[in-house]
């Protein structure tokens, strides 16, 4: 393979297993990583797609994730699902928990999964999405590690912290929004950098906490949260459900566990399971229904929903498969046989 090219999913995914599998991963391990990897090209969300591939890989060499990890699931009935991702990746220990979590959010109406000891890289709304699909909303956090200043601050502190939303649908693709709590993910971040592209403004300061559209001076100095000081309390708030209130790692924690912000950071991960028929017991139920009301009113005035630019490139890409250009087919090819 050396030009650009189409791939199915079922060639992708286990092109990305396989360079896994090559470097000691065990299958659990290697088959979680490529399924997220895999959904992320498949949606068109190149900020987590095969880009992530060579911070795995690093992160491996460093010996700061372990490729055999077996996520332990600790046995009892409480709303409180926790697995022990044994230092693995986070892919392997949500797909232990998240059936347990359903199973529990469905009979008690809210239950949450603790991840904890993870290394996690990934986007949020492959989890979200796997507990609407079984007709739960659900809300993903995590922390990262610190590369982001605090509003009215000017050094890296807080993470990325990513928020992922979703709110299942009868006939119809979930509502979800997953996103970074700043102003953009890290990864775009190095992506601009990668194509030698200027950020646009407002996304970063460099090391002296002066504004700049330098993508290589922003990673040496501090992304900015979303939403000035909202972004921020909210950026706040992961830091304190997903980090603190759980037993693990804050992002500057995790930076200090690290020393370095190009390999995958090690942390914890929170996820909430509701059961909307549950919550609506009493209240005439139906609340699907409602939501129907108000994501129409919303498409009603011309505005998108978030989640519909990915579902229509997972539609092109299951009918056309998955075009990948002439660098990335031979990145793979590398990875492949290093
Ligand atoms: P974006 O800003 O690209 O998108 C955020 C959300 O907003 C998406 O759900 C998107 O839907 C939606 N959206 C975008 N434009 C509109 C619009 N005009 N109207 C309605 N909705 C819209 O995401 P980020 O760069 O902040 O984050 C990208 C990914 O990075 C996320 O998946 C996140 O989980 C991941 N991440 C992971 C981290 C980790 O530590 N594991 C850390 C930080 C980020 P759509 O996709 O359809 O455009
Ligand atoms: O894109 O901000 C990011 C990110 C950090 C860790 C994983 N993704």
């Amino acid at each position: 393979m050396t030009d650009a090219t189409t791939l199915t999913a079922h060639e992708l995914g286990a092109l990305i297993e396989e360079i896994f599998l090559n470097v000691g991963f065990s299958t659990t391990q290697a088959g979680a990583l490529a399924r997220v990897i895999l959904a992320g090209e498949q949606d068109a969300c190149k900020s987590h797609g095969i880009y992530r591939i060579e911070g795995c890989l690093r992160t491996l060499k460093q010996g700061k994730v372990d490729p055999q990890a077996t996520p332990k699931l600790q046995q009892d009935a409480s709303a409180i699902v926790r697995v022990d991702a044994k230092g693995g990746f986070a892919n392997a220990a949500f797909e232990l928990g998240a059936p347990v979590l359903a199973e529990r959010a469905h009979s008690l109406g809210l239950a949450a999964l603790v991840i904890n000891d993870c290394t996690h890289f990934s986007a949020l709304w492959p989890e979200v999405e796997a507990l609407t699909d079984l007709g739960l909303a659900a809300i993903a956090m995590c922390p990262s590690y610190a590369t982001v200043a605090p509003t009215g601050g000017t050094k890296p502190l807080l993470g990325t912290n990513p928020l992922g939303f979703g709110w299942p649908r009868k006939g119809a693709h979930p509502y979800v929004f997953d996103f970074a709590t700043s102003v953009a993910a890290r990864g775009e971040v190095e992506l601009h950098r990668i194509a030698g592209k200027p950020l646009p403004e407002g996304w970063a300061m460099d090391e002296n906490g002066t504004p700049t559209t330098d993508a290589t001076l922003a990673l040496e100095g501090a992304m900015l949260p979303f939403g000035g000081h909202k972004g921020s309390a909210i950026s706040t708030m992961i830091e304190l459900l997903a980090g603190v209130m759980i037993g693990d790692m804050t992002s500057p924690e995790a930076l200090e566990f690290l020393g370095a912000t190009n390999i995958a950071p090690r942390h914890g991960e929170l996820i909430i399971a509701f059961s909307p028929e549950k919550f609506a017991e009493g209240r005439g139920g139906a609340s699907l229904d409602r939501a129907e009301t108000l994501f129409d009113a919303i498409l009603g005035q011309g505005a998108r929903l978030p989640s519909q630019r990915r579902f229509a490139a997972r539609a092109e890409s299951q009918a056309n498969g998955i075009r990948l250009t002439a660098e990335e087919v031979a990145l793979l090819e590398r990875l492949r046989k290093d």
